[in-house]
């Protein structure tokens, strides 16, 4: 997937946007700036409906058991704060946009003279969309299940002749990390670090596989919108949706936040590098508050022609199987280009709280 949507936004890309948006970011990834007049809030009152209050601490993150770029396990301590129960929504989106009147990067023209060589057909808006093949297909190509559709964005999510008809409850997807930060400001909120998605997915439960446990179906439920059968081509619907579900669905974890695992993955702050930071051997030295990699680490080294950062994304997807990518966990990590945009990538917000600064 990535290797498909990252060659159609090499052709597609624009650089002058690009370049103001990784100077947002890293202004961003500084420490946060203490506001001497800010009071946190109280919890137990939410600042916003439909938020809960994630209370921090120090937690086990990543895995040494499953895909190599979440290890190595390491102790990682994050203070508390206000975490969305669900996924943005349709709705939510669509309350933004009529505000603002914002064009998400897959909506926006794009100028022929930009893009000197590019095939005339991909010189239009759009994005990626999975399309299930007829049989079983080499799993080493993505471009075997990802299309870049002409006019496929947040409203149109499987192209010009889908709509949000049924899907007001749905997660927004199509959505490229510009697009979830100009939507989590306007919000009066912050998209997570990876941290804190990862001790907030937990639900409380220390190094377990799952966000509720180690049994992926515990008395036979199925508690994620996942992929059932032989990815891409044999999807059994198990959980009784081929592609998003209505957020809310699925039980909540032990926080009380819901589809942390499945369903659409999530966008956090971090760059990605391929693996963790080791442990900390002393509890002084336990990182607080991390902030991921550094920009420069986080280019794909399999094209290191293409120069667009990578953000970590958290949580998978409905596309997630156990033959091609067993990610609906809380340590599963994946990277993706900043301005990327898929049918199965979305978002979920947090605030944060002012962190008394002692020492
Ligand atoms: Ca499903
Ligand atoms: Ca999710």
């Amino acid at each position: 997937m990535n290797q498909v949507t990252a060659l159609a936004k090499r052709i597609l890309r624009r650089e002058s946007t690009l370049n103001e948006h990784i100077k947002i970011s890293e202004s961003e990834n500084r420490p946060d700036q203490v506001d001497p007049n800010a009071q946190p809030p109280e919890p137990g009152l939410p600042p916003h409906e439909n938020m809960r209050w994630i209370p921090g601490g120090t937690f086990l993150m990543g895995s040494n058991q499953h895909y190599p770029e979440e290890g190595p396990t390491h102790h990682v301590t994050v203070d508390g704060f206000w975490m969305d129960l669900y996924t943005v929504t349709n709705a939510d989106f669509q309350r933004f946009v009529e505000a603002t009147d914002y064009v998400t990067v897959a909506e926006r023209p794009l100028n022929p003279q930009d893009y000197p060589g590019a095939l005339p057909e991909l010189l239009v808006p759009g994005s990626a969309v999975f399309q299930k093949p007829p049989h079983r297909v080499d799993l080493r190509n993505p471009g075997n299940w990802w299309a870049y559709i002409p006019g496929a964005n947040w409203q149109n999510p499987e192209g010009p002749k889908s709509s949000l008809k049924g899907r007001m409850k749905h997660p927004v997807v199509h959505i490229a990390y510009e697009d979830a930060e100009a939507y989590a400001a306007w919000a009066g909120k912050s998209l997570p670090t990876e941290a804190q998605w990862e001790f907030a997915a937990r639900g409380g439960l220390e190094g377990a596989v799952y966000a509720w446990g180690n049994d992926f179906a515990p008395d036979g439920t199925l508690m994620a919108n996942t992929w059932q059968g032989e990815f891409p081509w044999q999807n059994l619907l198990s959980d009784g949706y081929e592609r998003t579900a209505p957020v809310g669905s699925f039980p909540p974890n032990g926080y009380g936040l819901y589809e942390m695992s499945g369903n659409v993955w999530e966008w956090t702050t971090d760059w990605y590098a391929d693996h963790h930071p080791g442990e900390a051997h002393k509890a002084c030295c336990i990182p607080v508050n991390p902030r991921g990699a550094a920009l420069e680490q986080s280019f794909d080294p399999a094209q290191p022609e293409v120069r667009i950062p990578r953000k970590v994304l958290k949580g998978g997807s409905f596309l997630c199987a156990p033959n091609y990518c067993l990610r609906y966990r809380p340590a599963a990590r994946i990277p993706e280009t900043i301005d990327t945009s898929t049918c199965h990538i979305g978002l979920r917000c947090v605030i944060n709280v002012v962190r008394q600064v002692l020492d």
